[in-house]
């Protein structure tokens, strides 16, 4: 029989977040805390924006913070902006994960300068190479001593690899199983979840001229009101727009898995759509200097042996590139969608390699106990 660890022996884990704009701050936090608590941990997460939190938690807005975690056995504390200057009550837990290089209250930072936790820097996923050599470097804090040490996710073995959860596969083959045999549509099932700024009106043009009917989910977000109004207007009768709700972060992968193609966007629902293995267009979060595109093409080169079609492989990629330059091109949409078991051979080959990497929590866990 097992032996279950006793509470006394249960490691605390501290996780800050502070919101910059929109879910994805929030949402990958959210998604480690839930994957954490998955390890055996007991986590604490401190987040300066809790309504944020109770969308990605299915939650009514404004739903005390104390509340928003008790399903999933998180303790959610409201991250107090007067921590920042003065004094901060939270003691410091024996691991602690600073989110995105976000700055801890000073205090609290002061606190662990006598407790000495292990502290984690978690940083935004890339492709880059350069991510390998940094990842679990550790930084010295000139003002307490104390140190860092840079987790870096990625989709290469060296880098700190993406969060999968632990109940990933069963959760993905119990929805599969839910769905009918035989797709019932003769429609393409299109994901869309995308930034405004994105060439929405070429988008909807593309769609309605590809040659095929479709079936466009359009998610909660600004794009998706655009591109919804934009094939609307049409009156097509290739095209069936449906509006989505907003679904609680634990049901997201199932908008994923019941897609043929997805348009994502940010950091956590692009690594969403790696890990489901689902053809994908990245509108990928802009950032001054175009860093973005380096990042996009990084990802795009990670992918290249993955498709057969080397041809079908830079479609993608001029698609991709175009969309995040602010045009959408037709044709290399038609070939995309003509040549789309290609697409999603090279899709689910990728995927296959990324489960096999390991998971995050997983590899953040064994760093942790082996401590
Ligand atoms: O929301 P995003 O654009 O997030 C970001 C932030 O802008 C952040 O500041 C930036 O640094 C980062 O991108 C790169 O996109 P992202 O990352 O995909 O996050 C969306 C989250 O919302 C993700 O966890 C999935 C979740 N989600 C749901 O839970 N339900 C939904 O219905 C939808 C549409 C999304």
């Amino acid at each position: 029989m097992a032996l279950q660890a006793q509470p006394s022996e249960i490691i605390k884990i501290d996780i800050f977040c502070r919101v910059i704009d929109n879910f994805g701050d929030a949402g990958v936090m959210w998604r480690l805390a839930r994957s954490l608590t998955g390890e055996g941990f007991a986590v604490r997460l401190i987040i300066d924006d809790t309504d944020t939190l109770c969308a990605l938690a299915g939650l009514p807005a404004q739903t005390p913070a104390d509340l928003i975690g008790k399903d999933e056995a998180i303790e959610v504390v409201l991250w107090d902006k007067e921590w920042d200057s003065g004094e901060c009550p939270l003691e410091p837990a024996e691991v602690v994960i600073e989110g995105f290089a976000c700055r801890l209250p000073e205090d609290y930072e002061r606190k662990m300068a006598v407790t000495r936790p292990l502290w984690f820097n978690i940083d935004y996923f890339s492709a880059e190479d350069w991510i390998e050599s940094c990842h679990l470097v550790p930084s010295i804090e000139p003002k307490t001593g104390l140190v860092k040490i840079n987790y870096f996710p990625g989709v290469t073995p060296r880098s700190g690899s993406l969060i999968i959860e632990k109940d990933y596969e069963a959760q993905e083959s119990l929805y599969k199983k839910s769905l009918p045999a035989q797709n019932t549509t003769d429609h393409l099932r299109i994901f869309f979840f995308a930034y405004p700024y994105g060439p929405i009106e070429s988008i909807a043009e593309a769609m309605l001229h590809c040659g095929h009917k479709l079936e466009v989910s359009v998610s909660q977000c600004e794009a998706g009101r655009l591109l919804s109004a934009a094939l609307l207007k049409t009156e097509s009768k290739d095209i069936t727009v449906k509006t989505l709700p907003f679904v609680a972060q634990k049901d997201f992968d199932q908008l994923l898995w019941a897609s043929d193609i997805a348009f994502v966007r940010g950091e956590d629902s692009a690594a969403r759509a790696m890990i489901a293995g689902t053809p994908f267009l990245w509108h990928i979060y802009h950032q001054d200097g175009d860093v973005h595109m380096v990042k996009l093409k990084a990802l795009q080169k990670r992918f290249e042996r993955h498709f057969a079609d080397i041809a079908l492989f830079a479609a993608w990629c001029e698609l991709q590139e175009k969309m995040n330059n602010g045009t959408f091109d037709r044709d290399l949409f038609k070939v995309l969608l003509e040549k789309r078991d290609e697409w999603q051979k090279a899709s689910v080959s990728f995927a296959r390699d990324l489960r096999a990497l390991g998971a995050l929590p997983a590899k953040l866990s064994e760093l942790i106990r082996k401590r």
